[in-house]
């Protein structure tokens, strides 16, 4: 049975990754850091099939301990400070976590087993003001918020490691992956439920701020089995995943007010305090490496996705 250790478990990523895995016949081991409540709730319903452990990214002990005790075939980076605009209040905790914490991980893997294989979640926040459309392997970086830069860094030192010590480091270029799960402060998921809590009558307004903004959109559930499947090639290499298509944040909430019947312009409220101090403004994704090597290709369209979200929101808060 194949030991993946996945950094992050309690994330958006880290749950759909671990179902898959487990389904797979894996050992899954998720890391988690200490806090003073319990945050399992996108684990709960399969934490008895895992082995939940403390360890952070900032604490290279807690990291080489894991993997002697563990001993993973897989290690998938996935823990990070990764909410954009947090990045620009606490610049030197996301460069800690998300830029040196790659390192920290990296260098456990050289000294304990340098044959385990090594996933970093690496994101489309590095091409930042694209120099390129569409987005692909080549196109170079230039990162517009301290958590794009961060990433720039844990991309790199992944490429490097693989370059230096001939280690199986791999580096998955994400683009934007939304699911229930997500974050109630990511816009897709701030749209879904306010759309649900507006549907309900528990509140009359979403305040939003730069609608114009494109993203290329996906279902996290998709994006895992890329993961997944980077692990499984001959060789380490980056690779771009998302699906080719780009939209913008209102057409996100056009589609998500519609789908309960709603008008977005009659409840969305553009407030300034959500503009951020540099913009992405335009992603859009080439994703055809990864559909020539590794056959990977997204089940779940964007409409799809937009009315997954509304639907769960609406039967949670009905619950
Ligand atoms: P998420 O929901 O924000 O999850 C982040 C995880 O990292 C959480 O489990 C968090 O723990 C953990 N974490 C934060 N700081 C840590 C530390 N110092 N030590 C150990 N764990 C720590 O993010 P996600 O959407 O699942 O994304 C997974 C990864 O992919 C992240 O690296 C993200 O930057 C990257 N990425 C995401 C996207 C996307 O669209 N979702 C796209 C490209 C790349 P707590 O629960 O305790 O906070
Ligand atoms: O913003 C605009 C905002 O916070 C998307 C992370 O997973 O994906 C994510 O980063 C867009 C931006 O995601 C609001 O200005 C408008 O242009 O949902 P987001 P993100 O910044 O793209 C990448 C790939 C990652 O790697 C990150 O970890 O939406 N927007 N109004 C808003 N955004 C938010 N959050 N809130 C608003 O009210």
């Amino acid at each position: 049975m194949p030991t993946a250790i996945i950094t992050g478990i309690t994330g958006q990523d880290g749950s759909y990754l671990a179902e898959l895995l487990l389904n797979k016949g894996y050992r899954v081991i998720g890391v988690a850091r200490r806090s003073s409540t319990v945050n399992y709730e996108r684990i709960e319903h399969f934490v008895d099939d895992i082995t939940v452990v403390q360890g952070d990214l900032q604490d290279q002990g807690s990291l080489l301990s894991l993997l002697e005790e563990y001993k993973p075939t897989e290690v998938y980076n996935l823990a990070a400070q990764s909410f954009v605009p947090t990045s620009w209040n606490q610049p030197a905790l996301t460069g800690d976590v998300t830029a040196l914490g790659v390192t920290r991980m990296l260098e456990a893997i050289r000294f304990v087993n340098s044959k385990i294989r090594f996933y970093q979640a690496s994101s489309s926040e590095m091409f930042g003001k694209v120099m390129e459309v569409p987005q692909s392997e080549d196109t170079p970086f230039y990162p517009r918020s301290p958590y794009g830069v961060a990433k720039v860094y844990g991309h790199w030192i992944t490429v490097n490691y693989r370059e230096s010590f001939d280690m199986f480091a791999t580096s998955g270029i994400l683009f934007n992956h939304e699911s229930p799960r997500r974050g109630m402060e990511f816009v897709t998921r701030k749209i879904s439920n306010a759309v649900a809590n507006i549907k309900l009558g528990k509140t009359k307004e979403l305040r939003l701020g730069n609608l114009e903004a494109q993203r290329d959109w996906g279902f996290a559930g998709d994006y895992v089995e890329a993961m997944w499947l980077m692990l499984q090639q001959d060789h380490p290499d980056n690779y771009v995943i998302g699906t080719g298509e780009t939209h913008s944040v209102r057409e996100f909430c056009e589609i998500a007010f519609a789908h309960a019947d709603l008008d977005y312009k009659e409840f969305v409220v553009m407030d300034e305090k959500f503009y951020r101090p540099a913009e992405v403004d335009l992603l859009i994704s080439d994703p055809s490496k990864a559909r020539m090597a590794l056959k990977w290709e997204p089940a779940v369209s964007f409409k799809e996705l937009v009315t997954m979200m509304v639907d769960s929101d609406l039967a949670r808060l009905k619950r």
